[in-house]
């Protein structure tokens, strides 16, 4: 180890460490920004870590940055010095002369990483704002998920680095000079046009307002408010295990009554559940699945996530088809509120307007493909992404802690299975399907119900698993993040990959930490594993625990769709993709 002093507190550093790392493992706190230490990112950009190195025998102090400078030993640091607080203050002062200077208009407002430094080096004022150039830098909104605003960029580059080196997606890079670069889509493409596939992992990592979703929470109100319309909302399955901390709840606390409660007190008429629609899916997609194992064509891929289809279109159209056609449940609950729903409870389908609960911006997307909006109706109307829905909630003065958690009261489409629940974290959608297809060839249900053998977290997992009968044994694997996703998708189209069939989920954890989850302030996805956790606790204890066993399913099947993959819920409940 080496030694060194940070303000005079002894200090053991690690051979290459930087002094940013030994500070933060001894709890003394440094400023950064650009920095990001869970993506491996310091780009020594910001310099608002600037600390200062006491040279015996020396004048001046040396100044560095901390986030890139590493320890020696003996070296003594200083990160409080007059001169030390007089540069970070600059700094920010600086990083501000070309951000746009509306803080309570800004979706960061109150959460943002460069107010808080403006905060901590007790910035006063802006003497270099320069209001023409800021609104030169551009707006573009050109995609129906994601807006990027490089008028409140900072250039940490940290989206630069979610994308290229984690994703591998590689969509944007930096493009300018001085004080006129900014970060571009790859070949001057707007965000619409680009090879973005809207998975949001950029988002995560902004530590400022300059990358978002679309906002649609007005119009979300402008449908619960009129009184002519019947609007559902239907939230996903992880949605309910990663929003209660937006209100100070423990991170992974199950919120599903809470959110029942507010949808009813903001006016929302009717109340449904994605993991309804999860159970849905895998009949429909395990049915499938089966004829396609029959037939001798594998793998098949999963086709629930809407970034995954973006990436296959846009990076690998030949594999399109091997996707399964069947709708995400997203879809599948859509289509049947403004079918199956009408029908039964008597209203008008062209009332119908559904709003839908994501922790996902490609669903944003997946809501306007062509092939999902039928005579200018989309099956889905909106889709909010967690953050939305917190807003939503603020704007009608909800505070989620303050509700008492009610139950859902549809008796077509709230029931879930345990295996629709898992589908919010990777690994689950290939649970539930096995539970489902081997008791759909052997007659009886699978004895040991918990696959642990297809819940790990590595990127990549494979497993063979048995599925009796005239099937036998499959060999399954399972993808999140899109990395490990175009490594297995090369692997299969180069015939180097042996499998049935392939989950795939863009996001890292799948979507209990989806792009349009809550921001966490300097962390990358810090809270996956507690999310995770509810999510198998709430299957574990579930009554129900595979689809096929889900009443209100079978109740769907024998009085609306006839059979999995008839012709009525080929119509209504598959789609197809394009290159
Ligand atoms: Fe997901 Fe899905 S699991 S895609 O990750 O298949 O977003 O939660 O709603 O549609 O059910 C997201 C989650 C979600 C769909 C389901
Ligand atoms: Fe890259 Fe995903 Fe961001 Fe698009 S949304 S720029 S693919 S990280």
């Amino acid at each position: 180890t080496i030694s060194l002093t940070i303000n005079s507190h002894a200090c053991a550093a690690f051979p290459n460490e930087t002094i940013l790392s030994c500070a933060r493992r001894h709890g003394l706190y440094i400023p950064t920004l650009c920095e990001l230490e869970d993506i491996d990112h310091a780009p020594g950009t910001c310099r608002v870590c600037v600390v200062e190195i006491v040279q015996s025998g020396r004048a001046a102090a040396q100044i560095v940055t901390a986030c890139n400078t590493p320890v020696r030993e003996g070296m003594q640091v200083a990160t409080r010095t007059k001169r030390v607080r007089n540069m970070q203050k600059l700094q920010v002062e600086l990083l501000m002369a070309d951000h746009l200077q509306d803080c309570a208009t800004c979706v960061r407002h109150g959460d943002c990483e460069l107010q808080d430094l403006a905060q901590f080096v007790g910035l006063t004022e802006n003497r270099f704002f320069d209001r023409a150039r800021t609104l030169a830098r551009e707006v573009d909104d050109s995609s129906p998920a994601l807006i990027r605003d490089m008028q409140r960029c900072v250039r940490c580059q940290r989206c630069v680095a979610v994308c290229r080196y984690h994703q591998k997606v590689d969509a944007l890079v930096m493009s300018g000079t001085g004080v006129n670069r900014y970060v571009d889509l790859r070949d001057g493409y707007d965000q619409k046009n680009s090879t973005c596939v809207t998975c949001g992992q950029c988002v995560l990592v902004c530590p400022t307002g300059a990358l978002g979703e679309r906002d649609e929470t007005e119009r979300a109100l402008d449908y619960i408010c009129d009184p002519d319309l019947t609007t559902v909302v239907q939230f996903a399955p992880a949605v309910r295990v990663a929003f209660g901390e937006e209100f100070g709840m423990p991170a992974g606390t199950n919120v599903e009554g809470q959110i029942i409660a507010a949808c009813r007190k903001i006016g929302v008429d009717v109340v449904l559940d994605t993991n309804f629609a999860a159970d849905v899916v895998i009949m429909e997609e395990g049915t499938e699945l089966l004829g396609r194992l029959k037939r001798g064509q594998r793998p098949t891929f999963t086709s629930c996530c809407p970034a995954w289809i973006n990436f296959a279109e846009i990076h690998y159209p030949d594999i399109l088809p091997l996707l399964s056609s069947t709708k995400s449940p997203q879809q599948v609950l859509s289509t049947m509120a403004k079918t199956y729903l009408p029908e039964k409870m008597g209203i008008a389908p062209e009332k119908v307007r559904v709003i839908s609960i994501m922790p996902c911006t490609a669903k944003k997307d997946e809501a306007v493909r062509p092939q999902l909006v039928h005579d200018g109706l989309p099956e889905t109307d909106v889709v909010l992404t967690t953050r939305e829905f917190a807003r939503l909630l603020r704007r009608e003065g909800i505070d989620l802690k303050d509700l008492e958690p009610s139950t859902f009261d549809n008796p077509l489409m709230s029931e879930y299975s345990g295996a629709g629940a898992i589908f919010g974290t990777t690994g689950g959608v290939m649970e539930a399907a096995v539970r489902t297809i081997y008791a759909v060839v052997n007659g009886h249900e699978l004895e040991q119900i918990d696959l642990t053998q297809l819940r790990g977290f590595e990127g990549a997992r494979s497993a063979t698993v048995d599925l009796g009968g005239q099937i036998g044994e499959v060999k399954v694997a399972m993808v999140h993040g899109l990395g490990d996703t175009r490594a297995i998708v090369e692997a299969v189209r180069a015939g180097e990959a042996d499998f049935d069939f392939i989950e795939v989920m863009a996001c890292p954890g799948g979507c209990v930490d989806g792009g349009g989850s809550l921001r966490s302030k300097r962390a990358y996805l810090p809270l996956a594993m507690a999310r995770r956790k509810t999510i198998y606790d709430v299957d574990r204890t579930a009554r129900v625990r595979q689809s096929h066993n889900n009443e209100q399913v079978k109740t769907l099947y024998r009085d609306f769709l006839e059979a999995p993959n008839s012709r009525k819920a080929h119509d209504l409940l598959h789609t197809h993709y394009t290159d």
